[in-house]
């Protein structure tokens, strides 16, 4: 008797998760496999398979029907999964030096299998630990570059283009990003998460008429502009780094939205790793800043010169202008992202992490001026040398 085994969604466990690896043929036959659950985010449930004799891995990522975070009580699509596999496999087309290998997706069970980078490092993580990786900064500002231009009206052909956005039409997710980057920490709302010490901060920020004026306005950019293709939360703990090496993970978050913001958010996380720093080790982090946007400016006009497929690109100053309007909005969204991690619903470990509470508080103090200062003042920075002076000018 044949048994069909219809693909029913229900959550991994180490055992089911071995189980299919070995279905899939993933691993030779026999092979003693050890399986861990190592998902430390805030949303899915990640297994490291590894075979005890050759050491040869592989990652299961499954999405949860719910926010890990928060726990039932938040349901969340499934389809982020198809999300997920589907960017890395676009951003594979363009830059297959940044992201994982996928082998295998499968829509039913929510799961993304794909390649173990176990010898990488979070660089979240590595950040924290003071390590500063030369070359992050110049591969995210090509992957940057890269997928932005290739998946925008300029870098693929315009019919084409309509269709992929509709592919990576992702109400749910962008709705989390919606709610808690753009409004929940500018409102006194129940997602917010801070400490009582900072309560008059937080409420100082909720009289702001013009910070709330301003966060408006680059909500509205989000919603609105369909510009090109982002990773859709690109923190640094969507990004495994060695010093040679770098991949970006986890895009279910991706979607069609304005090129600056995976800048922004990119940002935001290395200014947010500087503030857990004492000044005289946070020079990496700036540096990596203006490493960013350079690469990410080079090797975009580059592209926008050689391979344009839009009519316009040669007008004198309309690349000057993308470009103008993609700093300016990633200083912004950079400001919103400093602000959520800080008192929004999902924090990071390098304010969190710090031990002493005077130096905790003190940090994110300086954390909430310095996104009210990026938001507000984000068509005034005229480079990135801004980023530190206005993180010296709200140091206190
Ligand atoms: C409910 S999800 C909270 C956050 O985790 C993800 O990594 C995104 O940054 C999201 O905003
Ligand atoms: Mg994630």
């Amino acid at each position: 008797m044949t048994i069909v085994q219809s693909a029913v969604y229900e959550p991994l466990t180490e055992q089911k998760a071995t189980a299919l690896a070995v279905r899939l043929g993933l691993f030779r036959d026999g092979a003693p496999l050890l399986c861990r659950e190592i998902g430390d985010g805030n949303l899915n449930l990640v297994f490291h398979i590894v075979d005890q004799e050759t050491k040869q891995g592989i990652i299961i990522k499954q999405a949860l029907p719910y926010a890990k975070v928060v726990g039932e009580s938040w349901p969340l699509t499934l389809k982020r999964a198809v999300i997920e596999s589907n960017a890395l496999r676009t951003f594979a087309s363009y830059v297959p030096q940044y992201v994982p290998n996928v082998y295998y997706s499968d829509e039913s069970l929510a799961i993304t299998v794909m390649e173990d980078l176990s010898h990488l490092q979070i660089a979240r993580k590595g950040l924290i630990e003071g390590k500063t990786y030369p070359l992050l900064s110049r591969h995210i500002g090509e992957f940057i570059a890269k997928t932005a231009f290739y998946t925008s009206d300029f870098g693929m052909n315009q019919q084409e283009k309509k269709k992929l956005a509709q592919s990576f039409v992702n109400p749910e997710l962008c709705k989390i990003t919606e709610d808690l980057v753009f409004t929940d920490p500018f409102f006194d709302h129940d997602t917010n998460n801070f400490e009582d010490e900072l309560r008059p901060d937080v409420e100082a920020l909720w009289e702001d008429d013009r910070l709330r004026l301003e966060a408006a306005k680059l909500k509205r950019k989000f919603l609105t502009e369909a510009d090109v293709l982002l990773h859709g939360d690109l923190h640094t703990g969507s990004i495994f780094a060695s010093d040679d090496e770098t991949k970006v993970i986890d895009p279910e978050f991706a979607f069609y939205g304005p090129i600056g913001f995976d800048l922004g958010q990119f940002f935001a996380n290395l200014l947010l790793n500087a503030l857990s720093r004492p000044e005289s080790e946070r020079r990496p982090l700036f540096d990596h800043i203006d490493q960013t946007w350079d690469v990410f400016t080079s090797v975009f006009s580059e592209l926008w010169r050689t391979e344009s497929v839009e009519t316009y690109a040669a007008t004198p100053g309309l690349l000057d202008e993308v470009l103008r309007q993609a700093f300016v909005d990633a200083v912004g969204f950079a400001g919103c992202e400093v602000i959520r991690r800080t008192i929004g619903l999902a924090h990071v470990a390098d304010l969190d992490g710090i031990d002493q509470k005077v130096e905790r508080l003190a940090a994110k103090r300086h954390a909430l001026r310095l996104g009210r200062r990026l938001i507000v003042e984000r068509a005034e920075l005229a480079g990135t040398d801004g980023f530190r002076r206005l993180f010296v000018e709200t140091e206190r």
